[in-house]
């Protein structure tokens, strides 16, 4: 069975983070390890949410498996407590990573032309730095523009989210994944390759609803998929597909909450799509 370490927090309410990373890959079928950077009590779309960081812990348990010999087949990591975390997890993926394993970054820090409270405005350099040892990164095109000194603009076209998926990929990412991408009409996912330099997209019908932690949706199908031996071409579209499947379950059900999709409902969509 592979086995991948994830990075990012537990916000115990919520929906986001590892708390859906764990269940969207374990279910999979692929082990899934955890360094969580802090403990929240909601996610921080929440008024009044509490944090505790877990600075202290992330080099500790990495040395503890590193005496242990214990490897992994990818490092995934998403949202992290503060800019310090950046060093400490560049650090752990160095120690820990061996040849072929794959570092997949999702940059969560931002949304909608904002950073998340957490965050003051030198935080993206920080996590630039993750960004640029990544083979695959994953940022929204709030985090992308922020990731690489670009001016947020709400709507853009083609030639822009191009020219933000090169320039994030000229600090060192292999491959962009842009989700989200809202280009005129068209949604859906953008990819480049900055071995091939080439650009590939993945357009879905638009479903006329937000709810929070579709990122992480994303991403972790994502990883998963890929771990399933899926190509980076269909691990996109099985994880669009799995994301889209998530908001719209969760907008037809009467009981929905705001805070986060009901992608427990459309697990078996993504076993079914994996096996298939
Ligand atoms: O889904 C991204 C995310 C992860 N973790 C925390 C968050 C958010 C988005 O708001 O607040 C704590």
């Amino acid at each position: 069975m592979k086995r991948i370490l994830t990075i990012q927090d537990i916000s115990c309410v919520g929906k986001c983070s590892l708390t859906v990373a764990l269940p969207i890959i374990s279910a999979v079928g692929v082990e899934t390890s955890i360094i969580p950077t802090a403990v929240l009590s909601t996610h921080t779309m929440f008024k009044g949410f509490t944090c505790k960081d877990l600075d202290d812990q992330i080099l500790p348990i990495a040395r503890h498996w590193k005496e242990e010999g214990l490897t992994f087949d990818a490092f995934y990591t998403g949202y992290l407590a503060n800019a310090a975390q950046v060093d400490k997890v560049i650090s752990v993926i160095e120690d820990l990573k061996q040849d072929g394993n794959y570092v997949i970054i999702d940059p969560a820090m931002a949304d909608n032309g904002r950073l998340y409270p957490a965050f003051d405005s030198d935080f993206p350099k920080e996590m630039a730095k993750l960004c640029a040892m990544a083979d695959i990164v994953l940022p929204n095109i709030t985090e992308a523009c922020l990731l690489t000194d670009t001016p947020y603009r709400g709507e853009y076209d083609e030639a822009f989210a191009k020219k933000v998926m090169s320039d994030l990929a000229a600090l060192g990412a292999k491959k962009v994944v842009l989700t989200g991408a809202a280009c005129g009409s068209d949604y859906g996912v953008m990819m480049y390759d900055s071995i091939t330099n080439e650009y590939t997209y993945y357009m879905q019908e638009r479903i006329d609803a937000v709810f929070h932690g579709t990122g992480d949706i994303f991403s972790s199908s994502f990883t998963g998929a890929l771990m399933r031996e899926k190509s980076m071409e269909e691990s996109v579209k099985i994880a669009a597909d799995f994301t889209a499947e998530c908001i719209r379950i969760t907008k037809e059900a009467p009981d929905a909450r705001w805070y986060g999709v009901d992608f427990e409902t459309a697990l078996p969509y993504l076993i079914s799509r994996l096996n298939a």
